[in-house]
């Protein structure tokens, strides 16, 4: 779907002109499942994303069109509650929007993109910022942009009831073309790197699953660092966060844990100093360093995480054979959706028609290839 489509798409359904806006979804180098354990993550927003065209509609009903699944919705905004649906991700931000008491009207809004769902690119952030910075903006809301983030994880966790970290919406909103963002989830405070990684490039392999059980997966794993974190703290003097908690301890402490919770609060201290050790070599140009740091991330998030599956597992040992590919993990919520890869920029293309034959051979599945571009946060197309 391309942002042409959109307006087109807008015109012919509403015969006005709206204004365009772009929401992109987001990589992530390292620091996974750690933004809700008070870790650090470096994620970067992506060209992938989704558009929003909107218009005000001088009545008191939002009408929504998802152009990628021709799919129409429309509700009074007076009677906003939770639907089964895509329609969560929307509802959800007029739901935030109308409990701090900002005005809105009524709108239209065609909506449709290029950032595969399921893939772990996070396309249920780049939604709800998209539609929040389109509302922030026709309805001048006046809202910074770090308090769009908030209240868009505000909204998937009460709508789609997904209890989510504040990465993706932080990456959505924040990004900046060519930087990734070192983000301390505890403080909110980031900085940007430049992503300039020389002589290698960024890939993404898709394996094009989405096992279903994720998102009530994701939520216990929430819950079984909450319950190792208090257990941990009652043991440990002086922990305010998961940071100030080390892997060493967290083994002292196998016994009290029980097996299970050992192994997620193993792998967010473990984690969490990878990311910081990860910051470092960015800075100073050590990708080798930094990609051994990515598989080492895989190798947690599939034994002590557990949210790897088979597919994501096949890439990452199939990338281990070429020495081109100098880092590979899971990346995102994981059980499916993309692996993310650090090669050797040359011969990129022939080493990832390796993996994806080898792939089709196990799996019988095309994973596709996309060649990893940063883009600047959600903003307004000019002229689009
Ligand atoms: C999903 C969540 F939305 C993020 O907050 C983050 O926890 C990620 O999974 C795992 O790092 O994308």
């Amino acid at each position: 779907m391309s942002s042409n489509k959109i307006v087109e798409t807008f015109a012919e359904k509403f015969n006005t002109t709206p204004r365009l806006f772009f929401s992109p979804g987001r990589i992530n180098l390292i620091g996974e499942h750690i933004d809700y354990n008070d870790g650090f993550v470096m994620p970067a927003a992506t060209d992938k994303g989704i558009w929003f065209a909107v218009a005000p509609n001088a009545s008191d009903t939002a009408n929504f069109y998802s152009a990628d699944l021709n799919e129409a919705y429309s509700t009074p905004l007076t009677t906003i509650t939770p639907v089964e649906g895509w329609q969560n991700y929307l509802l959800g931000v007029i739901d935030q929007v109308q409990k701090r008491e900002l005005t809105i009207h009524g709108f239209d809004c065609v909506f449709g993109g290029n950032v595969p769902i399921g893939a772990g690119m996070s396309s249920s952030a780049a939604v709800e910022c998209g539609l929040l910075f389109a509302l922030n903006e026709i309805f001048e809301l006046h809202l910074q942009r770090t308090t769009m983030a908030t209240m868009a994880q505000k909204a998937e966790h009460t709508f789609p009831g997904v209890k989510v970290g504040i990465m993706d919406m932080f990456a959505s909103l924040m990004g900046k073309q060519n930087n990734v963002i070192l983000l301390d989830c505890m403080s909110l405070d980031y900085k940007y790197l430049p992503l300039d990684l020389e002589e290698y490039s960024l890939i993404l392999i898709n394996t094009k699953v989405h096992h279903s059980l994720a998102s009530g997966e994701y939520n216990q794993r929430r819950q079984q660092c909450q319950e190792g974190f208090a257990k941990l703290q009652s043991l440990l003097p002086n922990i305010k966060s998961f940071r100030d908690i080390k892997a060493e301890d967290v083994e002292k402490h196998k016994t009290d844990l029980g097996e299970v919770v050992y192994k997620r609060c193993l792998y967010v201290t473990q984690e969490i100093e990878r990311t910081q050790k990860a910051a470092v070599l960015l800075e100073n140009n050590e990708q080798e360093a930094f990609g051994k740091l990515m598989f080492e991330t895989h190798q947690g998030l599939s034994q002590l995480y557990e949210v790897s599956c088979k597919e994501l597992d096949f890439l990452v040992e199939e990338a281990k054979k070429h020495s081109s590919i100098i880092g590979s993990r899971l990346m995102g919520g994981g059980f499916g959706g993309c692996t993310i890869n650090l090669l050797h920029k040359k011969d990129w293309a022939e080493v990832a028609k390796k993996i994806t034959d080898a792939y089709k051979k196990e799996f019988d599945i095309d994973a596709e290839v996309y060649e990893v571009a940063t883009s600047d946060g959600t903003h307004e197309e000019i002229g689009g």
